[in-house]
């Protein structure tokens, strides 16, 4: 059977079986550090207002209509990549994951030999561990930090914070980490990996439930653990970071105060778009059902994306007549006979193609289709199979990204990134 990287592996125990009692001690401590550490106050923006991710301006010349698209490759020769970011205002350089723990500069179409930040000797890599994720503050041009998601030598997850100095630089000091988050992790997959700052100057992180199969600690229903859930930080405040004082639980004894959202799987891809401050979120399934959920903005959080009472739209746990009562289902879904792992895109908001402004594009890694809908009314609409025009050379797409103009690219696994452009 064909098993994607971030889908299910082998269903492996990770050093302990049962739940770890010292994962429960550490999250805990830290969940009283975070809850000691109060609130961020006044200083919290509303969510899903201003866009201090918005496109700064545009260099070519937009095309009306809807064209008809094709991808070009953009760069190669990468190992594993699983993640494209470009930090807001950058022009030259683009970033790309390696899942083996370095962050390559794409410049002039080449891959530059030195890494920008390579942690290779902290990580442990393959199946769906490594270095997961990617997200540039929507200040680094001036203040150059940066965020990542991996997972230790011990398959346990960090999220960090990293320092370029002076941010033009083209390569970081390790060094100069700073550790936001650790969770222990009970098994080796569904460790999430996503980072993304919504337009509300916040860090999200998703994280998995842990892994095995079908949720066996109920991690994702428990507000007390941060697995299987979207967190949310302000990076801005606080030691190691602030809890906005508007997340959703902050009042809840007991709860994980930085949690978002939660009955979430494994969100290994999830985007906002940087126009509206909608969030999109491609939650991976388990044997049965991939699903994308949505939040409009503004967003209050809270939401309770069902799992693992649910896969999709389907019963889970139980299997059937579950209780649905203040479940969030998925705007769009398909089953297993279609894919077996989504990989969640981005919004398309980009200055050559304003005639596809708002559609958001996916993928699974399993059989990499390339689709798109846009959201209307709450309803995903307009659904559409790329995969003639956009698949060439694509064979499993681990992410999409964008630049700073707005533009679309995907992440192939296989070592390639593609750029969405018009056919002619
Ligand atoms: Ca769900
Ligand atoms: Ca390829």
């Amino acid at each position: 059977m064909v098993r994607r990287a971030f889908a299910a592996p082998p269903e492996t125990p990770h050093r302990c079986a049962a739940r770890c009692a010292g994962a429960a001690l550490l999250v805990g401590s830290l969940a009283l550090a975070l809850a000691g550490c109060g609130s961020d106050g006044s200083s919290t923006p509303t969510p899903g207002a201003s866009a201090s991710t918005s496109p700064v301006g545009c260099s070519v010349t937009p095309i009306g209509g809807q064209p008809t698209l094709t991808n070009t490759l953009f760069a190669r020769g990468l190992s594993s990549p699983l993640d494209f970011q470009v930090p807001a205002g950058e022009r030259s350089r683009a970033f790309v994951v390696e899942q083996g723990g370095r962050i390559r500069i794409v410049r002039g179409g080449a891959v530059v030999g030195t890494p920008f930040l390579d942690i290779s000797s902290k990580i442990s890599t393959g199946g769906e561990r490594g270095l997961l994720g990617l997200a540039f503050h929507p200040q680094y041009a001036s203040n150059g930090r940066f965020y990542v998601n991996y997972t230790d030598r011990s398959g346990d997850t960090h999220i960090s914070e990293f320092r370029a100095s002076p941010p033009a630089a083209d390569a970081v000091d390790p060094a100069t980490e700073r550790e936001l988050l650790f969770v222990r992790q009970p098994f080796a997959n569904h460790n999430g990996g996503g980072l993304a700052f919504g337009n509300d100057g916040m860090l999200y992180a998703g994280l998995g439930d842990g892994g095995s199969a079908g949720d066996p600690q109920g991690n994702g229903q428990d507000l007390s653990t941060p697995l299987g859930k979207l967190l949310r930080m302000n990076v801005d405040a606080g030691t190691p970071f602030a809890v906005p004082s508007d997340n959703p639980f902050v009042a809840r004894a007991g709860a994980f105060p930085a949690i978002w959202a939660y009955g979430l799987r494994n969100p290994w891809r999830f985007a906002f778009d940087r126009e509206t401050g909608d969030l999109f979120i491609a939650d991976v399934g388990q044997n049965a059902v991939e699903e994308v959920d949505f939040a409009a903005a503004p967003r209050r959080g809270g939401e309770n994306y069902g799992w693992n009472i649910m896969e999709g739209t389907r019963c889970f746990a139980p299997p059937s007549g579950c209780n649905q009562t203040g479940l969030t289902l998925p705007v769009l879904d398909y089953t297993h006979s279609e894919g077996c792992s989504i990989t969640g895109g981005v919004v398309y908001r980009g200055c050559r193609l304003p005639g596809y402004a708002g559609t958001y594009f996916y993928s699974d890694y399993c059989t990499a289709f390339i689709r798109s809908f846009r959201m209307q009314g709450g309803q995903a609409v307009d659904r559409r199979d790329w995969t003639a025009a956009l698949g060439r050379g694509v064979n499993a797409v681990t992410a999409f990204g964008r630049d700073d103009e707005g533009e679309v690219y995907i992440v192939d696994q296989d070592g390639e990134v593609y750029k969405i452009v018009p056919a002619s």
